[in-house]
């Protein structure tokens, strides 16, 4: 049971799946009503949680006031989005609803192929890689100007499926600075474009700086994930200390740059 029998979320602070919960609850104007408890990615997790998550490692997870426990975002969107007061940020029409479904379970591929991208190492990849991200990006549009044709967001205003892609869009700030990518000027991405930069203003939506993901992110668009170290580093740039603000924007040529941790600002 947590301590002052409120929720509480386990989670590491700029990964993109638990700010869809702080996006919510931001929407709803219950932000306060949880405790965001931070778990360092850098360090093994602690004995007490892995007993409560019977041993899974993956964050965000919630706990219950009465000490049950909950995880995987989508899940934990859901649960938040019914007990808390204020609007639904859940589609209520049935077909509506499914609608967002479908454009939410799109997620773990676009969300797959990003990072599969920033971490490819291989030159010889990259095209191919840049390629398929593409691709990703004209199925959301392709889905968007089918039932979206002329609006900005799914439906009249930034929700569900927003929610669940504005970190995702946030976090492929780190694909524009280390692999140059950007969507081309082209009719085939107008309409995901669109979506796109209307998310990645929304003031619901602003817990992460593009500053903060290319700093972070460093160590994953050298090939490694989730705070574990690189060859010849001792500090992984996910640590807390030194603030990311004080450090050096990092070499964005990642395939001919190995930064050293005090290049780093580490
Ligand atoms: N499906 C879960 C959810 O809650 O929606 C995903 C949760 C998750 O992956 N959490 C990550 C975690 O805790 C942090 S965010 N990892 C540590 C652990 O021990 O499991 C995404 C990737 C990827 C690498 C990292 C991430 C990421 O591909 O953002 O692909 C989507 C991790 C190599």
């Amino acid at each position: 049971m947590s301590a002052n029998g409120r929720l509480t979320v386990y989670h590491i602070p700029v990964c993109p799946f638990s700010q869809r919960l702080k996006i919510l609850l931001t929407l709803k104007e219950c932000r306060d009503s949880i405790d965001f408890q931070v778990i360092d990615i850098t360090m093994p997790r602690p004995a007490w949680l892995l007993a409560r998550t019977r041993g899974a490692t993956a964050l965000p997870v919630l706990e219950t006031a009465d000490g049950r426990v909950l995880k995987e975002s989508l899940v934990i969107l859901e649960y938040l989005d019914r007990i808390f007061p204020g609007d639904r940020v859940a589609q209520q029409d049935p077909f509506r609803r499914a609608v967002e479904g479908m454009l939410t379970t799109m997620e773990r591929d676009f969300a797959a192929q990003g990072y599969r991208f920033v971490m490819n190492q291989d030159t010889a990849q990259r095209a191919t890689q840049q390629q398929q991200m593409l691709r990703q990006f004209r199925m959301l549009n392709d889905f968007l100007a089918e039932y979206s044709p002329t609006g900005t967001f799914l439906f009249e205003k930034f929700g569900w499926a927003e929610v669940v892609f504005t970190p995702l869009f946030m976090r492929f700030w780190f694909l524009e600075y280390y692999e140059n990518f950007t969507l081309p000027d082209d009719a085939a991405y107008s309409r995901v474009r669109r979506w796109r930069d209307a998310c990645l203003v929304h003031p619901a939506a602003q817990q992460v700086s593009r500053e903060e993901v290319v700093k972070l992110y460093y160590d994953y668009a050298k090939g490694v994930a989730n705070g574990a170290l690189l060859p010849g580093r001792s500090r992984s740039s996910f640590v807390f200390l030194p603030h990311w603000r004080e450090r050096p924007w990092p070499p964005a040529d990642k395939y001919r740059n190995s930064a050293t941790d005090e290049e780093l600002g580490l």
